[in-house]
């Protein structure tokens, strides 16, 4: 299929331009001024509109085995609801269980993803620890391109990596020239507080943020931070949720430390008091970790994303229905965990952000796509409206308004988080693979057209790592 955008302002995270985008092949072979059409191209009109990279959420969690259920997104209902809300890419996680071997595990997820609608990537968990799994992660980035590792410090009992791992897959990450990244709770204290609130009788889903208060959230992101410090590795920290965690990150920049930041949107713009609504259903529909926190941390996580302390926006889209929470009616420890969001990030973020003056265009690029390219080696293939790349493009358009709901997304979800939110900026059209797949309102898409992301390790920026540090060599480490 070939496309021709027509009229519209290219936004990169650099620059904006008047141009024409023309696409064939499902790839962007030219931007300029007044384009022809190639022969037998859809023309899409977009004057008074944006052209934008397509959105990468760089954090989902499609049909997750969790908590004793499976998340009710699928990669193919999820990944459309994501081409919906003008997100052409995702990076979901791949999240072995303890002794499970990683390949096996990856296998799985897979098989789980093919059918797709959009592109996809993986990052893996790592879990446990043994000799299998260190050569297990170096068949996943050498054979099965994953260049990132996913470490919860949280969830003990059942996923949760304690210090040993932490040290040992960081260590092993680096030789690689993989990113860790880590989930930043501290399980122990979470465990403990949780029955702690149990015991004195709190049951519901007040009990959730109670048992996992900023403090739980910066030990860890500080502990992990600095243990990538003495590896002289860089990190990513995913969902950060509160100034304890961004204070940590912001430190670490601050004394050259390679360190990354995710934001999701909901953190950005909901706080904590949904846990007190007496109606369990909407309580815990809003159950997710790191909870949501008090208002003035939103703040604080705006001027992180404004001042470039977090790169990326996510949505760790993760949901179960009403009936799956139920099953943490008498025990908040049991309501499985997750909201969703794939489809909202952008609208909401163009909305809270850019129309508030938070944010500007290329700023909103970089963090909804340019950024998550380019920490997780995608780029310039993803991230990027320019001739070579991919045609994964939205067609924005800054006028258009609507009111967000469950009733009406296309989520597999019966809840919303931005329940009754208006926003003004919203997709007219999404280009995928060079594919027009979104059509004012229209969704057109294919079951398993989506394609697994092959990512390349870190070698450059590796290299000149290695070189920092054989001048200073880390601590000893054993593994
Ligand atoms: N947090 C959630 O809320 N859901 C999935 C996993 C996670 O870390
Ligand atoms: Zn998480
Ligand atoms: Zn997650």
């Amino acid at each position: 299929m070939s496309v021709l955008i027509r009229g519209g302002t290219v936004v990169n995270a650099d620059q904006s331009i008047r141009a024409d985008v023309s696409c064939v092949d499902g790839q962007i072979v030219e931007v300029g001024p007044d384009l022809e059409a190639p022969s037998g191209a859809e023309v899409v009109d977009a004057d008074g509109q944006y052209v934008m990279p397509g959105g990468i959420d760089p954090h989902t969690h499609m049909q997750l085995p969790f908590m004793g259920t499976v998340a009710s997104e699928d990669f193919y209902t999820g990944t459309a609801a994501g081409l919906a809300g003008g997100t052409t890419c995702i990076i979901d996680f791949v999240i072995p269980n303890p002794q499970q071997p990683l390949i096996e595990a990856f296998q799985q997820w897979r098989e789980w993803s093919e059918k797709a609608v959009s592109d996809y990537a993986f990052h893996v968990a790592v879990t446990w620890w043994d000799e299998t799994v260190h050569a297990d992660m170096g068949t996943l980035v050498h054979e099965h391109g994953v260049n990132s590792f996913k470490h919860f410090m949280a969830y003990k009992g059942a996923i949760m990596a304690d210090d040993e791992i932490l040290v040992n897959s960081f260590t092993r990450a680096w030789e690689l020239g993989a990113i860790p990244t880590v989930h930043a709770e501290n399980g122990e204290l979470v465990w403990q507080l949780q029955r702690k609130l149990m015991g004195m009788g709190i049951t519901g889903p007040e009990g959730h943020p109670q048992s996992r208060p900023p403090e739980v959230e910066g030990e860890a992101a500080n502990r992990a931070i600095r243990i990538a410090q003495a590896l002289k590795t860089p990190i990513y920290i995913v969902h950060v949720s509160c100034k304890d965690s961004l204070e940590s990150i912001i430190r670490a920049r601050n004394e050259g430390q390679r360190v990354f930041g995710e934001v999701l949107t909901g953190h950005l713009l909901i706080d904590d008091s949904v846990y007190l609504d007496p109606d369990f259903e909407v309580a815990a529909a809003h159950v997710m970790s790191p909870p949501f926190r008090p208002k003035d941390h939103q703040e604080a996580l705006w001027r992180g994303l404004q001042s470039g302390s977090l790169q990326t926006t996510a949505t760790d889209h993760c949901c179960f229905y009403a009936e799956q929470k139920a099953m943490g009616k008498d025990d908040f420890t049991k309501i499985p965990n997750g909201t969703g969001g794939v489809e909202n990030r952008m609208e909401v973020l163009w909305n809270s952000g850019v129309r508030t003056g938070r944010l500007t265009m290329n700023e909103f690029v970089r963090a909804t796509s340019t950024s998550a390219a380019q920490i997780f080696n995608m780029y310039p293939r993803k991230g990027l409206v320019a001739p070579g790349s991919d045609a994964d493009l939205v067609v924005w358009d800054p006028e258009s308004s609507k009111t967000i709901s469950a009733k009406t997304h296309h989520q597999n979800v019966d809840y919303n988080i931005f329940e009754g939110m208006t926003v003004t900026g919203t997709p007219s059209h999404t280009i995928s693979q060079g594919n027009l797949v979104y059509k004012q309102g229209e969704l057109q898409v294919e079951r398993g057209a989506g394609r697994y992301l092959h990512r390349p390790p870190f070698a450059p920026y590796f290299d000149a790592i290695t070189k920092m540090r054989a001048a200073t060599p880390p601590v000893s480490v054993n593994r």
